[in-house]
């Protein structure tokens, strides 16, 4: 099964430029750690993703809860995951028609296309949210962009069921479309087998158990050995630490030891 095989072998799947990127990246960079930056001043994400960017694969925003987000905030965060070597990834979660999704990735205030590596989507609306996605881009950003599908999700009573859980894996694996799917946001190993895409799972917190508003949390072993996740999302694990910089290296440390010993013969 892919999750038996590693991050290289898996880049050679791939039938996205950015999850064949993302694989490369991971392997090289040693990290599978992805951290969600919701903190909602535009300086504090920086300082964050300045401290914990050695440790990360990628960095994942809302940029709705910005309170002061500008054009300088994104170029400021371009220059830092450059520094540090991560991919960008805005977790809009999308799940409108395609033309009105078109232009919420492209237009608006926030410009998502024109920075984001990577965003995320709901498969509701079906085929046409990929479609969509694609329409506002030319046939070069095309290739430097990808989606991330969600399948399920870790919040507590979600209403998604098995078959909503098998289409989606369908949309991100068939059709002329699945070369912008980079990989799929769910919570098992069972929801998708195509070796070239990549299991996002969020939900990851050294203490296991519940927030008060529905998340569940496992810890990072159990979702990269026993649920199939390929990169570990973790938010306030680290940001409620008390030295973020080195919680950040602990769950590096924990995911990719994990994922060492599943592809270990
Ligand atoms: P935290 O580790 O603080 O619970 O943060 C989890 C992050 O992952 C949040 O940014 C949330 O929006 C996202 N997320 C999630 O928790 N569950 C899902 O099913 C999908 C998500 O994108």
């Amino acid at each position: 099964s892919r999750t038996k095989l590693t991050y290289e072998t898996r880049a050679n799947f791939a039938k996205n430029p950015l999850s064949k990127r993302l694989f490369t990246l991971m392997a090289t960079k040693k990290t599978n750690l992805c951290l969600a930056a919701d903190l909602n001043k535009a300086d504090d994400i920086l300082e964050l993703a300045n401290k914990c960017g050695p440790y990360i694969c990628m960095l994942k925003t809302h940029v709705d809860i910005i309170e002061d987000f500008s054009e300088g905030f994104i170029t400021n965060l371009k220059t830092v995951a450059k520094r540090h070597n991560f991919l960008i990834l805005e977790d809009r979660k999308f799940a409108d028609i395609g033309n009105t999704v078109s232009q919420q990735y492209g237009k608006g205030m926030y410009k998502i296309a024109s920075w984001a590596n990577l965003v995320t989507a709901h498969t509701l609306s079906g085929r046409s949210i990929v479609q969509g996605l694609k329409a506002g881009l030319d046939d070069n950003a095309k290739k430097q962009r990808g989606v991330f599908l969600l399948a399920e999700m870790s919040a507590k009573g979600n209403l998604i069921d098995e078959k909503y859980k098998e289409s989606s894996n369908k949309i991100a694996t068939e059709g002329g479309d699945a070369d912008f799917v980079s990989g799929v946001v769910c919570q098992s190993s069972t929801c998708f087998g195509f070796p070239g895409l990549i299991q996002l799972t969020p939900g990851v917190k050294i203490d296991e158990g519940v927030d008060n508003l529905g998340q569940q949390y496992e810890t990072p072993e159990h979702v990269v050995k026993e649920r199939g996740a390929d990169i570990g999302i973790v938010g306030r694990g680290i940001l409620q630490a008390a030295n973020v910089e080195k919680a950040a290296a602990t769950y590096r440390d924990r995911l990719w030891t994990a994922y060492l010993e599943r592809v270990a013969k």
